[in-house]
């Protein structure tokens, strides 16, 4: 990716991107392009316009350096693990170099370095410095391998391949803390994480012969648990594991008012094509929108009715 080395090579100032509500990957693949740019001795900015980060990610190196406002000027911007130009939440006033592994993602930058076979964003960069013969230090591989573990869910998910498990061997040998990794992003978690999860498991109903998994999640569980957004993704996981089931959904209020879903399928069901009725998207297997103007029992009817016709054929 000749083009992406010569537009860092001309920077001064770049702006570095992670999404909203980020989560290891979007973080973890942002984090090594800093410590990396940190070498080249450019001034760099990490933006997340999300203010509280979910605290699991505070083990990353200079997770410390995320702002959540942007500086005046600079010359570079580039976004990680964003699938649509929506989910930056900025408007970047300069060329816009787009990494990402998502298959909606329509290459909204001036650069994009996409590739829809990664397991993980941090796939995607460390394939960059690879190719580039970029060394990777103890930091970096700390950040791309929580992306990889956290992405394929400690190698559970169908994209896992040889290249996973090679990628990761490297990073290791680079100095990635597995231990930490693990420890930090499945071997810890808060009592509110917990009494969210215990509330959705409770609240989810089936559809479809025992095939679809709903759960709908009213503001009311984040209050009454003090749980951030990211702390609903192990019910939906944990939903999708019931044996009969083949397509997981959530449906869940944000702050401010608006619809955001989740889909989640095994067997190869298109969760992509079903997130793009709602103006979402995502991966194969795993997908969200977000909608307003609606509530959520009318959108799971929708999705329903949806998948009806879907798991008929
Ligand atoms: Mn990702």
């Amino acid at each position: 990716m000749q083009a992406l080395a010569d537009a860092i090579d001309k920077a001064d100032h770049v702006l570095l991107i992670a999404h909203v509500n980020p989560d290891a990957d979007s973080m973890g693949s942002a984090l090594a392009m800093y410590t990396y740019l940190l070498r080249l001795q450019k001034k760099i900015t990490l933006y997340c316009k999300t203010e509280h980060i979910n605290p699991a990610l505070a083990f990353l190196p200079f997770f410390d350096k995320v702002k959540h406002q942007l500086p005046s000027a600079y010359d570079l911007a580039m976004s990680f693990d964003c699938g649509s130009l929506k989910r930056l939440g900025v408007d970047s006033s300069a060329p816009l170099v787009n990494i990402d592994h998502h298959l909606s993602n329509d290459a909204y930058g001036a650069i994009n370095l996409i590739n829809d076979k990664a397991i993980s964003t941090t796939q995607v960069v460390y394939e960059y410095f690879v190719e580039h013969n970029i060394k990777i230090n103890a930091k970096m591989a700390t950040c791309l391998y929580a992306g990889l573990i956290d992405d394929s869910q400690n190698f559970s998910t169908h994209k896992t391949n040889a290249q996973s498990f090679m990628m990761a061997a490297d990073l290791v040998q680079c100095g990635a803390e597995h231990a930490l990794c693990v420890q930090q992003l499945f071997k810890t978690r808060s009592l509110a994480s917990i009494r969210m999860k215990a509330k959705m498991l409770e609240a989810a109903q089936l559809f479809c012969d025992g095939k679809v998994v709903s759960t709908l999640v009213p503001r009311s569980f984040f209050e009454q648990t003090g749980a951030y957004e990211v702390d609903c993704e192990e019910a939906l996981h944990e939903s999708l594991d019931l044996v009969s089931v083949e397509v997981a959904m959530m449906l869940r209020y944000t702050k401010e008012g608006k619809i955001k879903g989740s889909l989640r399928s095994k067997n190869g069901l298109d969760m992509n094509a079903l997130a793009s009725h709602f103006g979402g998207g995502g991966h194969l297997h795993s997908a969200g929108f977000v909608c307003e103007d609606i509530d959520l029992n009318t959108v799971e009817k929708k999705i329903i009715s949806l998948l009806k016709e879907t798991l008929a054929t």
